[in-house]
């Protein structure tokens, strides 16, 4: 089980956690935290030593609402950051971006990934960059943009629509070349989703499974789990603990998060606990009703 990304492939026999380095004024949780290029640095240093496989940055905040940033703005905000990462860091470096120009910038910085939270739908040259420098792929699930996706949170089936449009989503991958095997999907918690929704999606990951790629999920501080807790973003992490822990059980292999160390213990330990009892896949088997 490997993921293919740009200069080689990514080992997903064991769960991979992915560090969020957030290059933003204004993101959710940590938005303005990080100042120049050298603290950036030493905050994904950090990431990387409590080990996290992977760094995903992003210049361009997708809270609900967020004010949508120019392509030269997103650029001068991250590449001095990827340019130093990816040649400092030895962990692939994947870029947050919707845009293919920004993309394409960051691919040439050496970024190994291309995160489109759009899932190939907001930049129609998106894919033809991808495919071109055979990138990695992660193709989120969202409807709308993120000032109109709230609006948008209309399911009867939230995890067979989800899975459906995800669908989709690989398809526009596949009409511009994007080989299967560069391609992770997710389900876009809190992304056109009420809180209840994300839930629903954490409890029920096998239709999206079912489409044969890997799994992401991006649980970290988010809003259903403060709907679940009561608490600010800042004191989420044991809830973000939980939903990652709870996802790899459903069959997820890969976990964005900010706050690395506690979350790759707990999936080392659960793991272990898999691997004691049989080993791995045993429990999400038998959870989607497939054993
Ligand atoms: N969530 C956020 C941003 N990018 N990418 C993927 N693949 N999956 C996610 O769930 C996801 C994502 C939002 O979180 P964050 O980066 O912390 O906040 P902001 O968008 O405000 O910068």
């Amino acid at each position: 089980m490997t993921w293919r990304i740009r200069g080689g492939a990514l080992s997903l026999e064991a769960p991979v956690v992915m560090g969020i380095v957030n290059l933003t004024p204004d993101s959710f949780s940590d938005g303005g935290l990080l100042g120049g290029v050298d603290a950036a640095l030493a905050h994904a240093r950090r990431l990387v030593e409590e080990g996290a496989a992977l760094l995903d940055v992003g210049g361009e905040s997708t809270r609900p609402g967020a004010r949508p940033v120019p392509a030269a703005e997103e650029r001068a905000r991250i590449l001095p950051f990827v340019r130093r990462a990816a040649s400092e860091l030895g962990v692939p470096v994947s870029v947050d971006t919707r845009k293919a120009e920004v993309a394409r910038s960051a691919l040439d910085e050496g970024a190994a990934i291309v995160n489109d939270v759009s899932g190939l739908a907001f930049d129609a040259r998106m894919g033809e960059v991808v495919a071109a420098e055979g990138a990695g792929l992660v193709l989120m699930h969202m409807r709308g943009v993120p000032a109109t996706m709230a609006e948008l949170a209309t399911y009867s089936d939230v995890a067979a629509e989800v899975a459906q449009e995800l669908g989709a989503a690989v398809d526009r991958a596949r009409r511009v070349g994007i080989s299967d095997d560069a391609v992770v999907l997710d389900p876009g918690l809190g992304f056109a989703k009420t809180a209840e929704q994300s839930l629903e999606l954490l409890a029920d990951l096998a239709p999206i499974r079912a489409l044969g790629f890997p799994v992401l999920v991006g649980p970290s501080r988010k809003s259903f789990l403060g709907s679940v807790l009561g608490v600010p973003p800042e004191r989420r992490v044991s809830g973000t603990v939980a939903a990652c822990v709870a996802a790899y059980l459903g069959g997820a292999r890969i976990f964005r998060v900010h706050d690395v160390e506690p979350v790759v213990q707990a999936l080392a330990v659960a793991r272990a606990i898999l691997q004691a009892g049989g080993g791995e896949g045993a429990v999400a088997t038998a959870r989607s009703g497939r054993a």
